[in-house]
């Protein structure tokens, strides 16, 4: 018999064809190959610190100005970034096959940019480009908002490293309906729920029947709810696709230990490949 090879993009294509139902788990290596960082790994570090320290509810807390610099200059960089081949292949497919949906853990708004239909494309995580209120009182306004510099302390510097290290609270954004709420931004941090209009979403189409095809695109698969996606079409019968820069044997990377292909390298160079 001929054993199964997980790099073979030729019985993966014909799967495809066949394939109706699929669904796609996006994180931040989708978006590297457009110059953005990723959040574990190289790059996961901003300044000197660690990326995933900064998406906490208690780090806002504790230090609004760090975390507002953070997401700020994530801001400036996604709003500048152009998306890649990857992007535009998701979003090719979106078009031609109305029952593939992209769950997407990132928040660069580069998906839709690149014309990914957006009754098709699930964010998660949020988004960089809205802000919200932190104030009950306000219900927790959201806006949209692509400024480059949200207030003129946050204005994009030519040396981020040069920036100061902190900025006077006064400095920072709030909100413009009540005036006395600091704004945040519209993402998705630990130990915060993801918005449950966008879960039911996901649910209700898991839920309409076999799913063929479960696509793992340039994430680690280590946070939840979104790695337990691939778990669930597993469970409906799915056949798992992993393309990742990395491929190795750690345990915890997404689909990896049951992949049935298993495509290593840069997503914006395979995708538009085993995908077109
Ligand atoms: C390439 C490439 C190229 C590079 N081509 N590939 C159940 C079990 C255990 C824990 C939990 C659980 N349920 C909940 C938790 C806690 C927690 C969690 O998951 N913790 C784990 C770390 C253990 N989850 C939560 O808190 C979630 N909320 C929740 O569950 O609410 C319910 C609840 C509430 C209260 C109490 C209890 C329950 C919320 C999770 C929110 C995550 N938010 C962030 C920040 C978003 C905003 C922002 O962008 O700043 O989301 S964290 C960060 O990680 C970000 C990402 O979307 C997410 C995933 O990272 P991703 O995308 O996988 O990036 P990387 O960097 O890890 O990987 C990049 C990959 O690409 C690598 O593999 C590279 O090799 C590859 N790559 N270049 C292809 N060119
Ligand atoms: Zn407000």
């Amino acid at each position: 018999y001929i054993e199964h090879d997980p790099t073979n993009s030729h019985t993966f294509k014909n799967h495809l064809l066949k394939s109706k139902r699929i669904l796609a788990l996006c994180g931040a290596g989708l978006s590297a190959s457009s110059g953005l960082a990723t959040f574990r790994g190289a790059g996961g570090l901003w300044r000197t610190h660690d990326a995933m320290s900064l998406a906490t509810p208690q780090a806002f807390v504790k230090d609004p100005s760090l975390v507002w610099q953070f997401y700020s200059a994530r801001r400036q960089a996604a709003f500048s970034a152009k998306p890649n081949p990857a992007h535009l292949a998701l979003a090719a497919l979106s078009v031609k096959n109305k029952d593939f949906i992209t769950v997407t853990q990132n928040v660069d708004g580069l998906s839709p940019r690149a014309g990914h239909p957006l009754e098709q494309l699930y964010p998660v995580h949020g988004s960089l480009s809205t802000i919200k209120c932190t104030s009950i009182f306000c219900s927790y306004t959201e806006y949209n908002n692509f400024k480059m510099a949200l207030t003129p302390a946050l204005a994009p510097a030519t040396d981020v490293e040069s920036l100061p290290p902190n900025i006077p609270l006064t400095e920072l954004p709030y909100c413009p309906k009540c005036g006395v709420g600091m704004m945040r931004p519209g993402v998705v941090w630990f130990n915060e729920t993801l918005p449950n209009d966008l879960l039911e979403g996901i649910d209700d189409w898991t839920d309409q029947g076999p799913i063929d095809l479960c696509l793992v695109i340039g994430t680690t698969g280590k946070v939840w709810p979104a790695a337990g996606y691939i778990e669930i079409c597993k469970e409906k019968g799915a056949k798992v696709a992993v393309i990742n820069m990395e491929i190795d044997d750690d345990p915890h990377l997404g689909g990896v230990k049951n992949a049935d292909w298993l495509f290593k390298g840069d997503c914006a160079q395979i995708l538009p490949d085993i995908l077109g």
